[in-house]
C-alpha cells in the first residue's frame, strides 16, 4: 500500500507555504499505509504567479519518513514560500515499495522526462510494466528509476506527443494511458501542459475526493459521464434523474437551487460551483484520514472511474456503461474522527490487518496466478528456476510466525517439488552451524526483512555458496537486498507487532512457489488445478470465516481468565496450532502451546484433565481418523475440547464443548482458514484482558538483535 494525496485550490488564494504544509500533513495522515520514502510535486518557479511564464513543476523526493521530506523541503534553496496562488494543483506520495528499493529516485512522483512535463503518484502494482518499458525504451525513452510506476508517466508523454487532437483533454489522455495498464492502481496526475488541473483514477486500489466549497453542498450526486461509440460524452439523464429522485435530489432540483455548489452547466459536461461561490478546494486521497480535517464531504471513486478537476469543475468519467451500475457518485458525509479513520473502523491495527486478509491474499496473488490458464509465475524467481530445479534440497529458515508459514507449507512443497524440504528456526540453525552445500537452495522468510537471526543465517548460507531466496514484505530490506532473488508477498504494511496478514501472505507465496516448481509435471496436473481453483475462491472463504467474529468474541469471554490453553492438530494444521499458540501467548500473556496431536500420548496428555482448555483442529483430510484418535484420548480424560472443524462434521462435534465450524477448501490451504479464528480469539482475549494489542509487552515488530 502507500499514501496518495493531492490538493487543488480554485479561486481560494493560498500561498506556497500553506500548500506545501497541506500536502505534507496529508502524507502524515497516510503514513501508516507505508513510509519508506515520500515525494511531492507543485508549481515551480520563484516569480510571482501573476507573471505569466511557461508553467513548471517542481519535484522534491526523499527516502525515509514524511518528516525527512519535510526537512528536505525546508532546505530547498531560494524557494519563496509567500508566493500566493489563486489556482494551484499539488500532488504527494508516501511509498511502500514493491518495485525498486526505497530511495529518492524510486520515490513518487515519477516523471515523464527531465522537464517534468507529466508527473504521477501511484498506489499498487502495474503487472505489465516490463512490456511497456521495453516498448518505450525502443522509442528512446530513458528510464531513471527501478519502479513499475515510471512507465505510467512516460506513457503520458508518449500519448501527448502523438496526440491527433490538439485539444485532447488531460482526462482523455489519462484514459488512453490507463487502457494500456494491467494490475492494480490508484493514480493522481499533474502536468505543465494542463496547468492547475488534476486527474485521478483507480483500479483495485482506493482513491477518494474531498470537496470543500464556500456554499453548502446541496447536490449529493455527481453524474457519471460516459463516452458513446463516437467518442462523444453523454450522461444518461433519465437513469440519473430516476436514481437521484429515489435518493432525494435530481438534476432539475440542482439547477433550480441557487446555492447549489454543483450546478450542471449544459455547455459542458462538468459540474461547477454556481453563483458567486465558485471558489472550491479538492482533496484526492488514498483514504479519508487525510481529508477529514479539511472537509467531511467525500466522493469514493469506483474502479475505472476517471475524475478530473479543471477550472474548479469536478467531473467523473467512465469509458463504458455497465448494465445496472450506478449513474452517479454520491457526495457522502464522513462521520468519523481522524484517529479512528487511520485504523478504519477498527480499534487496533492488528484487528484491521486481520480483516484485510481477503484483500491482502488477493494482492499477494495479483499478477502471479492466472486462474483461467491455471498458470503461476513468480517474476522474481524466473531467472533462477533451472538452478532451483537442479538443487539437492530446499531449506526454509525463519523465526516466529514466519517459521510457522514454512511448517504450514512443508508437506505441500515436498509433494509438489518431490525434493527434501528442511525447515529451520534461524537461531537454532546458526547455533548448530548446520552444514550447507552449494547445491542447497535456502529461503529466508521475513515480514520485516530485518530480523537479525534470519539475516545472519542468510549470510552464513551465502558464504557457503548456496542460492539464497528472500520471501519478504519489505522491499529494500536487508534480506530482500542480500538474497540472490526473491518474492515480495505484497501484504501491505503490517503495523501490529503480532503478525497476521503477513502469515497468510507468506503461506500463499510458498504455495505459489510449489506450484511454479510443479508447472510442467503432468502427473500432478489435477492436484495443481484443484489448488489453483481453491486459491481463487480463498478470499471469499476468508470473508466467510471473518463473519464469525462475534462467535469468537463470545468464546474469548469464556477463556480470557484461564491460565493456559493447549492447541492440538496434525498434518496441514500442525502449523496452525503453533501459530495460534504464538498469537495467544504474545497477545494475552497466557501460557499456550501448540501440540502435534500424534505426540499427545508421548507426554502432553498428562496435562489434560477436565479443567484444561483444549482447542482441537480436526479437518476432513487424510489426518481425520488419526485426529479422531486424539479426540478420544482427550475426552477419555474428562476434557471436552473446543473444536475447530469442517461444517457438518457431526461425529467430532458430539464430543466438543464449543464448535467453530469452518467452510472446507483443499487440504493444503485449510490452514489459512483455520488460523483466522485463532487470530481473532487471541485479539479478543487480549482486549478482554486489557492489553495493548498493537504493542504487546517486551516485543518489537522487527527483532534486529540476536
Ligand atoms: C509474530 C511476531 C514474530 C515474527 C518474528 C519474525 O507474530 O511478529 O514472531 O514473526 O519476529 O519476524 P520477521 O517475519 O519480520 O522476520
Ligand atoms: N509499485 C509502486 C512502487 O513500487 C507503488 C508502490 C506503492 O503502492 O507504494 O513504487
Amino acid at each position: 500500500m502507500c499514501g496518495i494525496f493531492a490538493y487543488i485550490n480554485y479561486l481560494v488564494p493560498r500561498d506556497r507555504k500553506f500548500i506545501l504544509d497541506c500536502l505534507i500533513k496529508g502524507l502524515q495522515r497516510l503514513e501508516y499505509r507505508g513510509y519508506d520514502s515520500a515525494g511531492i510535486a507543485f508549481d515551480g518557479g520563484n516569480e510571482s504567479p501573476d507573471v505569466i511564464k511557461k508553467p513548471e513543476t517542481k519535484i522534491v523526493k526523499k527516502k525515509g519518513k514524511v518528516r525527512a521530506l519535510e526537512e528536505e523541503l525546508a532546505c530547498e534553496k531560494d524557494m519563496k514560500l509567500d508566493i500566493e496562488y489563486d489556482i494551484h494543483c499539488g500532488i504527494a506520495h508516501t511509498r511502500w515499495a514493491t518495485h525498486g528499493a526505497p530511495c529518492a529516485i524510486n520515490s513518487h512522483p515519477q516523471r515523464s522526462d527531465v522537464n517534468n512535463e507529466f508527473v504521477v503518484v501511484h498506489n499498487g502494482i502495474v503487472t505489465n510494466y516490463r512490456d511497456i518499458k521495453k516498448v518505450l525504451e525502443s522509442k528512446d525513452y530513458v528510464f531513471e528509476s527501478e519502479t513499475d510506476t515510471e512507465v505510467i508517466a512516460k506513457l503520458c508523454k508518449y500519448v501527448y506527443d502523438h496526440r491527433e487532437n490538439e485539444d485532447m483533454s488531460f482526462r482523455e489522455l489519462v484514459e488512453v494511458v490507463i487502457a494500456q495498464l494491467e494490475g492494480a492502481f490508484a493514480l493522481c496526475f499533474k502536468s505543465i501542459h494542463y496547468p492547475s488541473q488534476c486527474v485521478g483514477t483507480r483500479r483495485g486500489s482506493p482513491l477518494l475526493i474531498g470537496v470543500k466549497t464556500k456554499g453548502n453542498l446541496s447536490s449529493n450526486f455527481v453524474p457519471i459521464l460516459y463516452r458513446d461509440n463516437r467518442g462523444r460524452e453523454f450522461q444518461d439523464d433519465v437513469a440519473y434523474n430516476r436514481e437521484a429522485k429515489e435518493t432525494g435530489s435530481s438534476v432539475e432540483e440542482n439547477n433550480k437551487s441557487t446555492d447549489s455548489a454543483f450546478k450542471r452547466s449544459f455547455s459542458t459536461t462538468d459540474f461547477e460551483v454556481s453563483g458567486d461561490i465558485k471558489a472550491a478546494e479538492y482533496f484526492f486521497a488514498s483514504d479519508a484520514s487525510a481529508i477529514i480535517e479539511h472537509t467531511n464531504r467525500v466522493i469514493y471513486l469506483e474502479d475505472d472511474d476517471v475524475a478530473a478537476v479543471m477550472d474548479g469543475c469536478l467531473s467523473i468519467h467512465r469509458m463504458k456503461k455497465e448494465e445496472g451500475e450506478s449513474m452517479s457518485r454520491e457526495v457522502q458525509t464522513l462521520k468519523m474522527e481522524i484517529q479512528q479513520i487511520m485504523k478504519g473502523n477498527y480499534q487496533y491495527f492488528m484487528q484491521k490487518e486481520i480483516f484485510e486478509q481477503p484483500e491482502s491474499v488477493i494482492n499477494t496473488m495479483r499478477g502471479r496466478v492466472n486462474f483461467k490458464d491455471k498458470e503461476v509465475i513468480l517474476g522474481g524467481l524466473q531467472d533462477h528456476l533451472s538452478e532451483i530445479h537442479r538443487c539437492r534440497r530446499l531449506l526454509f529458515i525463519a523465526c516466529g510466525t514466519s517459521y510457522h508459514s514454512a511448517i504450514a507449507t512443508r508437506q505441500l512443497l515436498e509433494e509438489l517439488t518431490e525434493l527434501p524440504v528442511v525447515v529451520e528456526l534461524a537461531s537454532d540453525f546458526l547455533d548448530r552451524r548446520t552444514p550447507i552445500f552449494r547445491d542447497d537452495i535456502c529461503f529466508f522468510i521475513s515480514q520485516s526483512g530485518e530480523t537479525a537471526d534470519t539475516l545472519n543465517a542468510l549470510r552464513y548460507c551465502k558464504k557457503r555458496g548456496a542460492l539464497t531466496v528472500g520471501i519478504t514484505n519489505t522491499v529494500g530490506s536487508s534480506i530482500s537486498r542480500e538474497t540472490t532473488c526473491g518474492v515480495h508477498i505484497n501484504a501491505g504494511p503490517e503495523i501490529g507487532v503480532a503478525s497476521t496478514k503477513a502469515y497468510t501472505s507468506q503461506f500463499i507465496s510458498l504455495v505459489m512457489f510449489g506450484l511454479v516448481m510443479n508447472q510442467d509435471r503432468i502427473s500432478t496436473r489435477s492436484r495443481r488445478n484443484e489448488i489453483i481453483e481453491a486459491l481463487e475462491n480463498l478470499p471469499n472463504l476468508i470473508k466467510e470465516v471473518l463473519e464469525m467474529d462475534d462467535d469468537i468474541k463470545k468464546l474469548a469471554e469464556e477463556l480470557y481468565e484461564q491460565k493456559s490453553i493447549l492447541l492440538m492438530g496434525r498434518g496441514f494444521n500442525y502449523a496452525t496450532c503453533l501459530e495460534g499458540a504464538l498469537k495467544i501467548k504474545e497477545l494475552t500473556y497466557l501460557h499456550s502451546e501448540g501440540i502435534l496431536a500424534g505426540e499427545l500420548k508421548h507426554g502432553p496428555l498428562a496435562l489434560v484433565d477436565k479443567a484444561m482448555p483444549v482447542i482441537m483442529i480436526i479437518m476432513k483430510d487424510s489426518m481425520y481418523t488419526k485426529c479422531q484418535n486424539a479426540l478420544h484420548e482427550v475426552t477419555a480424560r474428562g476434557c471436552a475440547p473446543i473444536l475447530i472443524c469442517q461444517k457438518g462434521d457431526t461425529e467430532s462435534q458430539s464430543k466438543a464443548s464449543r464448535v467453530i465450524e469452518l467452510p472446507g477448501t483443499v487440504d493444503c490451504l485449510q490452514g489459512i482458514l483455520c488460523v483466522i479464528p485463532l487470530q481473532l480469539l487471541a485479539f479478543h482475549t487480549a482486549v478482554l484482558r486489557g492489553y495493548d494489542v498493537d504493542c504487546p509487552r517486551n516485543l518489537a515488530k522487527s527483532v534486529t538483535v540476536e
